[in-house]
């Protein structure tokens, strides 16, 4: 396995300002492995602990973060389909830690959950993650640890598996967006465990970035065809990112290929966990640039980067034709409902309805966690870590399982199924994709079926971090 190796490009001359953006986080994050990459046994040595980032742009201080290699995103590990990943994860921190891989289909030991499939790995201690990568596609890595204090500290990067056979791109580009809670000084905003983001709509960051930039700067050239592959790593916050001008073909989505579709009204929306691998063929003219934009929660919409074509000549004379499907992979063959184990699965609880905790708006618990007895949301009833108490379900191996997801909150949530992934049921029909991690708003109710093919012990849980930690979390049994 190796590194991407596919920088961004500098093919156009750039400013003072982007240089010193690229030169401090982003090019940092597509660098080859040369030295510090150490090696060993075949294993990429990934060390967890501390980094700066230049989360508000290069004339303001650096933000002191939790990192992968000094760097978040954390470096971008690749393997090809059916290769093995080697990760040694070191843990420098001053608190246990565990690396979850989020979207892969892995054997059960590998999945980085505390105390349900591993022991947090203590400061210091290391541990061995070692599985084969059976789906090509876009996927991440990150801490499954207090992981509402360390995803929200910058510990997550991204896993690329590459199809068996080279597919037709240009440019492959990997684009994390995320938000960030920083206090006056720049400094990660310390309010970890409180109440009222428990309770609310979990920990929303007040600077959005791209890449760990504040404003990032894509290079393109007229009809090349890109594969821009998004993730959303934000603790809680939904993102509706678009791409101005820009028509935005959906490829895959949550690493699982998918018939190519046109986003609606070019919107993606992506909860916490979610990506999407777009094919961006780009038709504006030499020298213009077109705004990547999101959504501000109050019904804007702010410009967070920008594609910026190269003044030279076209890459090529006309677009790209229409592109064929990314080549499937090996997901079980069909659902079989009439057998379905199927369970209803109300998500419940939180602020302005019911099981309101004391302590709304209280002090923090900084470092510990939502303590047991403060856990505000609930899984079918039940309030859970996620692996301490009963299983949600157990299933014999290969058993079809159907889950109805009514929220019964006022607040979206975006459960996330953990070794599996399902397909989604609405009024038309099954969904001609997969997920791992669905977003169910309030009043509404969620339908989802998958075949539980993978033997173990999984989390089923919103990956709003904040609720998963106050209680929104379950596991379930494959035998
Ligand atoms: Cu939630």
């Amino acid at each position: 396995m190796a590194l991407d190796e596919r920088p961004f490009s500098a093919t156009m001359p750039l400013t003072r300002r982007r240089w010193l953006a690229a030169a401090g986080v982003s090019l940092a994050a597509f660098a080859l492995p040369r030295r510090g990459a150490a090696q060993t046994d075949g294993f990429r040595v990934l060390r967890a602990g501390t980094g700066m980032a230049r989360l508000r742009g290069a004339g303001e201080a650096p933000t002191p973060i939790w990192a992968y290699d000094g760097q978040s995103p954390g470096p971008t590990l690749r393997v090809r389909q059916g290769e093995e990943v080697k990760v040694r994860l070191v843990n420098d921190l001053k608190q246990p830690t565990v690396i979850h891989w989020h979207g892969l289909r892995l054997p059960n030991a590998m999945d980085g959950v505390p105390h349900l499939t591993q022991m947090p790995v203590e400061p210091g201690q290391s541990f061995d993650y070692r599985f084969v990568a059976p789906d090509a596609g876009t996927f991440w890595y990150h801490s499954h640890f207090l992981s509402s204090e360390q995803v929200a500290r910058g510990l997550y990067g991204v896993l690329i598996v590459d199809e068996r056979e080279a597919v037709e791109v240009d440019r492959d580009v990997v684009l994390v967006v995320s938000d960030w809670r920083l206090a006056n000084d720049g400094a990660i905003h310390p309010s970890f465990g409180n109440m009222h983001d428990a309770a609310m709509a979990g920990r929303i960051g007040q600077y959005i970035t791209l890449n760990s930039e504040d404003f990032l700067s894509l290079p393109v050239r007229t009809n090349e065809r890109i594969r821009l592959r998004l993730i959303n790593a934000a603790n809680a916050r939904i993102f509706q990112l678009r791409i101005d001008r820009h028509v935005a073909r959906i490829m895959a989505a949550d690493g699982q290929p998918c018939p190519p579709m046109l986003a609606p009204n070019g919107l993606l929306r992506l909860a916490p966990g979610n990506r999407v691998d777009l094919f961006l063929d780009a038709p504006l003219a030499p020298g213009s640039k077109a705004a990547i934009l999101v959504d501000d929660l109050r019904g804007s919409e702010l410009e967070i980067g920008q594609i910026v074509y190269d003044p030279g000549p076209p890459l090529r004379a006309a677009a790209l034709p229409e592109p064929k499907p990314l080549p499937d992979n090996p997901l079980p063959a069909k659902l079989d409902l009439g057998q379905a184990y199927r369970l209803d699965v109300p998500l419940d609880g939180g602020g302005m309805r019911m099981m309101m905790g004391g302590g709304m708006g209280g002090t923090g618990f900084r470092g510990q966690g939502i303590p047991a007895q403060q856990r505000i949301w609930a899984l079918a009833g039940l309030s859970s870590s996620g692996h301490d108490g009963p299983p949600l379900f157990s299933v014999a191996r290969g058993r079809t399982v159907a889950l109805s997801l009514p929220n019964r909150s006022m607040f979206p949530h975006a459960m996330h199924v953990h070794g599996h992934h399902f397909r989604q049921l609405d009024s038309s029909g099954w969904k001609p994709y997969w997920l791992d991690t669905v977003i169910v708003d309030p009043e509404r109710t969620e339908r989802i079926a998958f075949v539980a093919d993978n033997p173990g012990k999984w989390m089923i849980h919103c990956h709003m971090l904040e609720h998963q930690e106050a209680g929104m979390a379950a596991w379930f049994e494959v035998a």
